[in-house]
């Protein structure tokens, strides 16, 4: 057989031998037009936003420089959990959380769906490290993908390009990640502005540390380096080599005495963590710096504390109920401009708006590209779109933020978006319990993932379809990284709901800002300052704890928040029993002591 000559195949800037043949391997399966090695150079970015704007993926803004507004299909606008597959070689690896078919099944399959799929287009080569490129063994990976809008995308959101090539040498390791839209060009067809295939896979081999994506174009079905690699893959690695990958961000806490103190928290997609991560705290003398809104990956530093380091080097953030009150600090990232915004509304100006953005325009250009008016039944912006903006332009950004040492973690926060039942700040009683609330942390469903919104459903860590393996043993992950640490070491763990409600539905809790208070106390329970009342679920702030000074919030409200009340929590009993027993044997017998003992102290 002849091998394929296709241009630019044989212009790669590597001598890499593996990388070579598996992009010839690809090249010659996906037959594009043309191959093109990413070099993240600015020239390359404006050719990429050039093509796009030519195509009418984007749409120039006038008033933010360098800025783009895309519309995807109005079909491909979220993560597709129900096409998310752990193809471990054995089905007890996957676990329950993710879907699972036999590797060689699934390789079978979407190699008939990759085989001519970038027909027409272009095919793109895009090294990328995720986490600082001067560490000593940097998490490399490359994804070749036919989407200008995922190189766009991408050097945004990791460090990509020449400098990543440059650290994978002639034989280094790396992820290897196929993304294709699955839309092959016929000679002389128009494409379309957002190309995608109703048929999407979204594919990990784990013992491989592999990824296989196909027919989406959205974040985290496209942008590989995000969800499938530093999490979905990192969490593998993470358990086989002793540490944690996990779906946090990572913020600084400055008092008023000048400590410092980092904080990690796990919240569920579209449940606050960027707006965590960037929060400019109400009371007076407290600061907080970001080091990262969405992923962690937290190691054992030489002194026996658990570190932090933010994989990522963008914002990926929802745009709605994002503005100047709520999240200042976002605002001022994205003004900068660099940034891409998706499925938000147009102005007539030119700029982008979505829901709850100061200003009340009285015209715009919907996000599916239709006049909009105040009086439209449908919102302008998607609920889940999202602005991509490149973190070192955050007027808050840690200094240290790019130290592949990482930063010493005090404190864990899982956190999830409820109605009813958990109290506003709750501080475990130990490790193992505070593995146990993540291990039975719940929310209501959002726009963040395709499917119905608002449901209460389990989601372990804030990790439900991010675990890379079976549920159970993350658990036991979990549970022995507290074993391996000397217990006055390790962060303490507290569980939050900003998201409590009142009976006429209000929010009792004023969150963003004042969300600083809870830090304060979190901070003053480490330095063994405040007190907290033992509940049946863990330590809440007793009266006058919390700092409250300034606050007008009622009394009455923030007393409701902080409420446990045990016949909400005998109600939550069997939703956790039944969660449980979903995950079956792999459960370790220490969640099952927790929940025994849970129900012991709560007298049923
Ligand atoms: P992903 O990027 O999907 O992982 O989400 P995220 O956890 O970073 O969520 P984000 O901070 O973007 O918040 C999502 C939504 O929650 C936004 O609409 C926010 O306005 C809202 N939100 C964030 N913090 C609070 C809070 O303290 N109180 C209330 N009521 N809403 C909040
Ligand atoms: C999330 O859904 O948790 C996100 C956005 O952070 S995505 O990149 O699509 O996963
Ligand atoms: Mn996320």
């Amino acid at each position: 057989m002849t091998a394929l000559t296709i241009p630019g195949l044989d212009q790669a800037p590597t001598t890499h031998e593996r990388l070579l043949s598996w992009v010839r391997e690809v090249a010659e399966l996906t037959t594009p037009d043309q191959v093109v090695w990413c070099d993240g150079s600015d020239a390359e970015w404006q050719r990429m936003t050039d093509r796009l704007v030519a195509a009418g993926t984007f749409t120039r803004l006038a008033d933010k420089p360098n800025s783009f507004h895309a519309a995807s299909d109005p079909s491909d606008v979220a993560r597709v959990e129900e096409r998310t597959f752990i193809c471990s070689r054995e089905a007890k690896d996957s676990g329950v959380t993710n879907n699972w078919m036999d590797p060689a099944e699934m390789k079978a399959i979407m190699t008939e769906l990759y085989r001519g799929c970038m027909r027409g287009r272009t095919m793109y080569v895009i090294p990328f490290c995720m986490g600082p490129l001067t560490a000593d063994e940097p998490k490399l990976g490359v994804e070749i993908s036919d989407s200008e809008y995922v190189v766009a995308s991408m050097r945004i959101m990791t460090r990509m390009g020449s400098a990543a090539l440059e650290r994978l040498g002639d034989d280094g390791d790396f992820v290897p990640a196929l993304h294709s839209v699955g839309a092959p060009l016929e000679p002389g067809e128009q494409d379309v502005p957002w190309p995608c295939n109703d048929t999407k896979y979204i594919t990990h081999f784990p013992e491989e540390r592999m990824i296989w994506s196909f027919g989406s174009g959205y974040g985290g079905n496209a942008l590989l380096g995000k969800k499938c690699y530093s999490l979905r893959i990192a969490s593998a690695m993470a358990r086989d080599e002793g540490w944690l990958a996990e779906h946090m961000l990572i913020l600084k806490l400055i008092s008023p005495e000048n400590k410092v103190y980092y904080v990690a928290a796990a919240f569920p997609s579209a449940c606050g963590k960027t707006n965590l991560a960037m929060l400019q705290p109400t009371i007076p003398g407290w600061k907080v710096e970001t080091l990262g809104d969405d992923i962690a990956w937290m190691r054992f530093g030489e002194d026996g504390r658990l570190y932090a380091v933010n994989p990522e080097a963008g914002f990926f953030g929802v745009a709605p109920g994002t503005n100047w009150k709520t999240n200042p600090n976002a605002m001022r990232t994205i003004e900068q401009g660099n940034s891409l915004f998706t499925n938000v509304a147009l102005t007539d100006e030119g700029d982008v708006w979505w829901e709850e953005m100061e200003g009340r325009p009285e015209h715009l250009t919907d996000w599916k590209g239709r006049d909009w008016t105040p009086e439209a039944d449908e919102p302008a912006a998607h609920p889940n779109s999202r602005y991509c903006t490149p973190m070192s332009q955050c007027p808050i950004l840690a200094p240290e933020w790019d130290d592949p040492k990482g930063v010493p973690i005090s404190a864990i926060l899982f956190g999830g978006r409820r109605k009813t039942t958990i109290p506003l700040v709750n501080e475990s009683f130990d490790w193992q319990h505070g593995v146990f609330m993540g291990a039975t942390l719940s929310s209501e469903k959002t726009a963040a993932a395709a499917g119905k919104v608002g449901e209460v459903r389990r989601d372990p860590m804030a990790m439900l379809p991010f675990i890379g393996y079976n549920v159970g043993d993350y658990f036991q992950h979990w549970v022995n990284i507290g074993k391996a640490a000397d217990s006055s070491k390790l962060p303490r763990i507290f569980y939050v709901n900003w998201f409590r409600r009142g009976d006429d539905k209000r929010f009792l809790w004023p969150g963003f800002g004042e969300n600083g208070r809870v830090l304060k106390w979190i901070v003053e329970r480490i330095e063994g300052r405040a007190t907290a009342a033992e509940t049946p679920v863990g330590m809440v702030p007793s009266a006058d704890s919390l700092d409250l000074s300034g606050l007008d919030t009622p009394a009455s409200d923030v007393d409701e928040s902080l409420k446990v009340d045990v016949e909400e929590w005998k109600a939550e009993l069997p939703l956790i029993d039944e969660w449980f027993d979903t995950i079956g044997d792999a459960l370790p017998s220490s969640m099952r002591d927790e929940l025994a003992a849970l129900k012991q102290r709560l007298g049923n």
